[in-house]
């Protein structure tokens, strides 16, 4: 089940018309202090290109993708669970940051929370001593890796659901408990899906509240939703972010996480260059066809190739790649999951190993002063000066003089381009089209 089921899909590519005057609005605006750049926080976030998601709870017991919030407890019994083996082969497939699924939208906590009875507390697993959050960020640290959680706003077990002000209250102090008892979390995830309370009223978030307080409790986190404030959904769940892709939105499209309607999903997947705040697109896909693990969905495990796909149409496309990789009900990922996790990293890895670099102040242009066959072009802005570039051509030259190698759109943190391997002496970028001055760039080529 997706929460988009209901929303078009049709993405809409931004047309020379509107691009032009989008460029025309930011020439008004340059006189006006300078273009939205990332925090540190936001910079961090993107340059560590990969991250893992587990999805775990009552669902991996129950082989389903929404509870209904009736799941007994009692249900949660993995038997052998180890987060090391989730981090081991989270590093293992070069994430640098692992999300968990504190609280997913049938509302059982995987922290031994003050707040509710619909928790580990209550399951045989350690006896009801356990607590998966804190094994979770243990592990992260053990292993180097940011930790980020995610924390249904849906919820379909408590009662005071769709009773705003209380619910309120109650999904507020579940935020305080993850975000003070366990130390620096990176990334707090705030889904869209939102569904109708028990007494049939519609739920109305405090979106200010929770932000707010997310701030105050970790300074330092980014928040991923629909509408940011800090990372946004990329729009789909098929791992591919837009084309073109711009880091800088309009706040005034997507103003709350779910938010329905026309324009939304066009924001989400395109940014706008035009765009007044910071906001780049984080691209959740999983590596079977559910978010949580279904026994019969074992051999649907995403492809190696498949997998680098995702990382050129995500990472590639100046995204950050949020890979689900579900926990069993034995408590481990399945290995099939992790063997494709490290061959994904071991191929790219391969991919990226010969690299010859220019730019970044200098000219965009190699002389190989030899032939060499290149297979992968990667152009980079310098972020944290923001995002110009609206268009560019890489050129290649194999003695015979300069012709048209690869061309695209935005380019921000990254593009790349796979061409078929070809033999050249010289490679070259130009930027055609920008909506303001060009800041520091680089060109890296992989043969
Ligand atoms: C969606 C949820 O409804 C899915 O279950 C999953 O958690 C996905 C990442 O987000 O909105």
């Amino acid at each position: 089940m997706n929460r988009r089921g209901f929303i078009s899909t049709a993405a809409h590519t931004i047309t020379a018309g509107s691009f032009a005057a989008a460029c025309a609005r930011r020439r008004q605006m340059d006189s006006s202090p300078g273009r939205p750049r990332p925090s540190r926080s936001q910079l961090e976030w993107q340059r560590d290109e990969v991250a893992l998601f587990l999805h775990f709870g009552v669902n991996t017991f129950t082989d389903r993708e929404w509870g209904d919030g009736r799941e007994s407890p009692a249900i949660f019994a993995p038997t052998n669970l180890d987060a090391r083996q989730w981090t081991r082969a989270a590093r293992a497939g070069g994430a640098r940051a692992v999300i968990l699924t504190a609280k997913h939208h049938d509302g059982f906590c995987l922290w031994p929370t003050s707040t509710t009875q619909h928790s580990v507390a209550r399951s045989p697993w350690r006896s009801g001593q356990g607590d998966v959050v804190r094994e979770f960020v243990d592990a992260c640290r053990a292993d180097g890796l940011k930790v980020g959680l995610y924390l249904s706003p849906w919820d379909r077990n408590h009662p005071s659901y769709g009773d705003s002000p209380r619910y309120n209250d109650l999904y507020a102090q579940q935020l305080t408990e993850l975000l003070t008892r366990y130390g620096p979390i990176a990334e707090v995830w705030f889904d869209g899906a939102n569904g109708e309370g028990p007494n049939g009223k519609k739920q109305m978030y405090d979106w200010p509240r929770v932000f707010g307080l997310v701030r105050r409790l970790q300074p330092r986190a980014v928040m991923f939703s629909d509408a940011g404030p800090d990372v946004r959904w990329c729009g789909n769940e098929r791992g591919v972010a837009g084309d073109p892709n711009w880091s800088t939105v309009d706040p005034n499209i997507v103003t709350h996480p779910g938010a329905d309607g026309p324009g939304i999903i066009d924001s989400l997947q395109h940014g706008s260059p035009s765009g007044t705040v910071w906001r780049p697109a984080e691209v959740d896909v999983s590596i079977r066809p559910g978010w949580f693990h279904h026994p019969a969905e074992d051999d649907r495990v995403r492809s190696v190739e498949n997998l680098v796909n995702l990382y050129f149409s995500s990472v590639g496309r100046n995204g950050k790649l949020l890979l689900n990789v579900p926990p069993t009900r034995s408590g481990l990922l399945h290995a099939t999951d992790v063997e494709r996790l490290a061959a994904f990293r071991a191929r790219l890895s391969s991919t990226f190993e010969h690299e010859r670099a220019a730019g970044a102040g200098g000219p965009l242009e190699i002389d190989f002063g030899r032939e060499v066959k290149v297979g992968v072009v990667r152009l980079e802005e310098d972020i944290a000066h923001g995002q110009s570039v609206a268009r560019y051509t890489v050129h290649a030259d194999d003695g015979s003089g300069w012709r048209v190698l690869s061309s695209g759109t935005t380019v921000g943190y990254a593009k790349l381009d796979r061409v078929p391997p070809t033999a050249l002496r010289r490679i070259r970028a130009t930027i055609d089209e920008s909506v303001d001055a060009v800041g520091p760039m680089t060109l890296r080529v992989y043969t």
